[in-house]
């Protein structure tokens, strides 16, 4: 049996609708029980006062929300609290942890329990005698791992994973590790989050970015939000959306869950209305989508949208089309061809709907689009993303003022990790910059993302692991076979804060390198050290650290960690790696000359608000083969259950962090003490002779016909569509086969698992069947 992911709380579970606003007093009360667990009373509350500061803070490690660009004010949520104080923990996991505990032991616990331990401390090898991990001086981990390396036959024998965390330097000089050893080989959490958007944009618009920032938000007429759980997982959106609807704007939430951002809320920073206890809306149509529907609800915009132009000149924005994009001829035919009653059966919704949420858009001067994973998890993330793009193209929402695509990235600096070179697809003007800079010779093939370095892994073609952050094991798909493919590593490497799953599935050798957070202070020798981060806005901007002393004093900064590896890994190296990492400006005086957009680097990022990254598209330069925008003209997809399947959809609980457990809460879904559920249509469960929390088997069929299988979970009964289903990621991981992603961003279709459910046969578990 499985260990669990969350806490195992002794409570029985409950289930009782969540009524109230977001955020507010239930979120305060959430954040002072987290600050009671960790002991951080004064710290806590200290630290978030240095955070998303205008000068001189640290960049909350939270979600990629832009920050306030009118400076100064308290715009702080309760995840992000959460998260600073988790990372601020008093409790430490050193080697008498270690010690008392063998691996095999450590395996059967709870991934609550193994962050719950505390921050990491000084680096750990793992001793296959004992079976446990032993101290290790930081020279003889990076001699181990150099040695290992040098021995590979090949560079692409080796994989370098990114989790979003990791500040723009550091990327830097990871990615240039990995390119002067030889290989792309460079995985990150993106190949499993926002990929689709990045490569839909660059198709349509010529960059993988969004084009509108936070002052757009602020002016435009209409803001449609599109598969986030704003109130969990962007908490700060909250005050863009209470502010929309407070000056006349409409706000439209697409969703198969009506999610708590989808009601109203009490504005994080507003002291008077937290008093108060008042509340404001934060939407004006609630659209209940079926799982994998949203294309042909925004399909069924622009149909509505070309039948008005046919008598209102205005629908349409002619002018626009014309000059600035191509492939509109073929895409107003696909539209016009596509039956209204296809666009209802395949979005889940009614004429009805599909014409209101037209209207709300035609009738705005200024539309802006957000999406995040119930968008781009699908095998058709990629299309949908691309019709959202046709959409806005129609009404010439684009390079102007209060419009445009808003992608809502998820790690903190996942979308800087890109930008600064974690890409296993690099575009070759990136590679001849940074070979000529650098003075290295990159190479040109592709290397693996996610999902191909864990099949390399386990077919014995990738030895050497790396994990920059992050928990692999337990953030990628299909549990088992991934933890089959990490064993047969010859070395896996961690880099990390807390001790979690992906230290215990580890290779025939195996490293833990500790490394200092966001909050703490990161002294060299040229002094007190900034990192810079990049959030879903595209503002760049400097983070520092504010505590003073760090978890322990054998922590090294994630760049020196790299330098370090680096090193080991190639002594002859002419790349200047410990001179980098005396003094990070080095390291931005290069990126400055690699890094399209960074030009000035070092001064432009010390602007009180750093600065923000040309985005040709925003200007109506499209860097596409046409010079234009590009309409799509995709196929729309059969979405449908096949009869007696569930499509589930796997997401996050209020109270977690991807794979980071605060406890087995989901505040606004009105659960408590439970994570081990499939939340399902009344209709649905009926139909299987289900009450609510009877214990059921959840099933997966995967593409290939093999099946996977969650044993007792419960079933809860919840608003969502017919044929629709949905539970917590990571745990539903094991139910997501290897070999299901999307042909269009090979993001594995975690929000579109095939399933079936039944009443509990067996006892608690997972199991595979070839
Ligand atoms: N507190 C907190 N903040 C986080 C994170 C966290 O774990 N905790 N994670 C961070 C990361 S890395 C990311 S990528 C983001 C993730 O942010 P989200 O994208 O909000 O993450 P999920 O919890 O996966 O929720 C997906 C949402 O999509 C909906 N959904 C599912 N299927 C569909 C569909 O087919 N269509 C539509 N329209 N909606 C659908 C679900 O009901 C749910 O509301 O958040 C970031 N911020
Ligand atoms: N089924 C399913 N699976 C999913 C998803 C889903 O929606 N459904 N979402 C996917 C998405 S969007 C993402 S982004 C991935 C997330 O995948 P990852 O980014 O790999 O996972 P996290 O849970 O964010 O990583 C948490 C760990 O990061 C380490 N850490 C924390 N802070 C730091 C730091 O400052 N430095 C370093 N070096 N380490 C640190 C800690 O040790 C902690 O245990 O999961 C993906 N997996
Ligand atoms: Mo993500």
């Amino acid at each position: 049996m499985e260990p669990s992911v969350g806490a195992e709380p002794s409570a029985p579970p409950s289930f009782e609708p969540y009524r109230h606003p977001a955020a507010g007093w239930g979120a305060a009360r959430s954040v002072a029980k987290v600050l009671a667990a960790t002991g951080e009373w004064v710290e806590g509350p200290r630290a978030v006062l240095r955070m998303n500061h205008e000068d001189g803070g640290f960049d909350c490690p939270g979600c990629a929300w832009p920050d306030d660009y009118k400076g100064l004010h308290l715009d702080i949520c309760e995840n992000g609290i959460k998260h600073v104080t988790w990372e601020m923990t008093g409790k430490r996991v050193g080697r008498e942890f270690f010690a008392a505990h063998t691996v095999s032991e450590l395996s059967t616990w709870s991934d609550f329990a193994l962050e719950d331990q505390g921050r990491l401390t000084e680096p750990m090898v793992y001793d296959p005698d004992t079976d446990r991990y032993v101290p290790i001086d930081w020279q003889r981990a990076f001699d181990l791992f150099g040695e290992v390396v040098r021995g590979l036959d090949d560079p692409n024998q080796a994989a370098f994973y990114t989790s979003g965390r990791l500040g723009n330097e550091a990327t830097f000089l990871y990615q240039l590790m990995a390119r002067e050893l030889g290989t792309n080989n460079l995985p990150d959490c993106s190949n499993m989050c926002h990929e689709a958007s990045g490569r839909a944009l660059t198709a349509s618009l010529g960059t993988g970015k969004g084009t509108a920032d936070l002052r757009d938000w602020e002016a435009a007429d209409a803001l449609f939000v599109l598969g986030v759980n704003a109130a969990s997982n962007a908490p700060r959106m909250l005050t863009a959306l209470a502010d929309a609807t407070r000056r006349g704007a409409k706000v439209v939430h697409v969703n198969p869950l009506v999610e708590a951002a989808a009601t109203r809320t009490i504005v994080p920073h507003e002291f008077a209305n937290m008093a108060l206890g008042r509340a404001t809306s934060t939407s004006s149509l609630n659209l209940q989508v079926r799982i994998g529907g949203d294309m042909a609800l925004l399909r069924g915009i622009a149909k509505a949208v070309l039948e008005q132009s046919a008598h209102d000149p205005k629908a349409l924005d002619e002018d626009f089309v014309e000059r600035y994009t191509t492939g509109f001829a073929a895409y107003r035919e696909l539209v016009e061809k596509t039956p209204w009653e296809e666009l209802e059966r395949q979005s889940g919704l009614s004429r009805p709907q599909l014409l209101a949420a037209a209207r709300v858009y035609r009738e705005a001067d200024r539309s802006i689009f957000s999406w995040c994973l119930g968008v781009t998890q699908h095998e058709h993330g990629v299309d949908t993303v691309r019709e959202i793009v046709n959409v806005l193209l129609l009404r010439g929402n684009l390079g102007r003022e209060g419009a445009g695509p808003s992608p809502v990235r998820g790690h903190s600096n996942v979308q800087g990790n890109r930008t600064c070179g974690i890409d296993h697809r690099p575009a070759p003007e990136f590679l001849d910059r940074l070979s000529q800079v650098c003075g290295i010779d990159a190479p040109r093939a592709h290397g693996l993302d996610t999902v191909g370095v864990i099949r390399a892994m386990a077919r014995g073609e990738v030895k050497v692991f790396v994990g920059m952050g992050g928990n692999f094991a337990l953030a990628a798909p299909d549990t088992a076979y991934t933890y089959g493919a990490l064993r047969r590593c010859e070395l896996t490497v961690h880099v990390s804060t807390k001790l979690n799953r992906s230290h215990l599935v580890h290779g025939r050798r195996a490293l833990i390198l500790p490394c200092l957070g966001r909050t703490e202070q990161d002294r060299q020798r040229g002094g007190l050290q900034a990192s810079s981060v990049e959030d879903s806005m595209s503002m760049v901007h400097l983070s520092v650290g504010m505590r003073k002393k760090p978890a322990s004093r054998q922590l090294l900064s994630e760049p020196a960690i790299v330098a370090g590896l680096a090193r080991a890994a190639l002594p002859g190296s002419g790349t200047p790696w410990e001179w980098y990492v005396e003094d990070y400006d080095r390291i931005r005086d290069t990126m400055a000359k690699v890094l399209d957009g960074f030009e000035d680097f070092n001064r432009r990022v010390r602007l009180p608000l750093g600065f923000r990254i040309r985005q040709p598209a925003r200007e109506l330069v499209f860097l596409t083969p046409s010079g234009r925008a590009e309409f799509s003209a995709a196929p729309l997809p059969d979405v449908l259950p096949e009869p007696g399947t569930l499509v589930l959809g796997t997401m996050r609980s209020h109270d977690q962090w991807n794979t980071t457990i605060y406890s087995d809460d989901d505040r606004y879904r009105g659960v408590k003490n439970l994570r081990t559920l499939v939340f399902m249509n009344r209709q649905d469960m009926r139909e299987r002779h289900l009450a609510e929390f009877d214990p059921v088997d959840v099933t997966a069929t995967a593409r290939d016909g093999s099946t996977r299988s969650l044993h007792g979970y419960l079933a809860v009964p919840y608003d969502l569509p017919r044929g629709c289903a949905a539970g917590y990621m990571p745990e539903m991981n094991v139910l997501c086969a290897i070999g299901d992603y999307s042909a269009q961003s090979d993001q594995p279709i975690m929000k579109h698992l095939k399933v079936t459910v039944t009443a509990a046969a067996a006892a608690d578990g997972a199991d595979t069947h070839a």
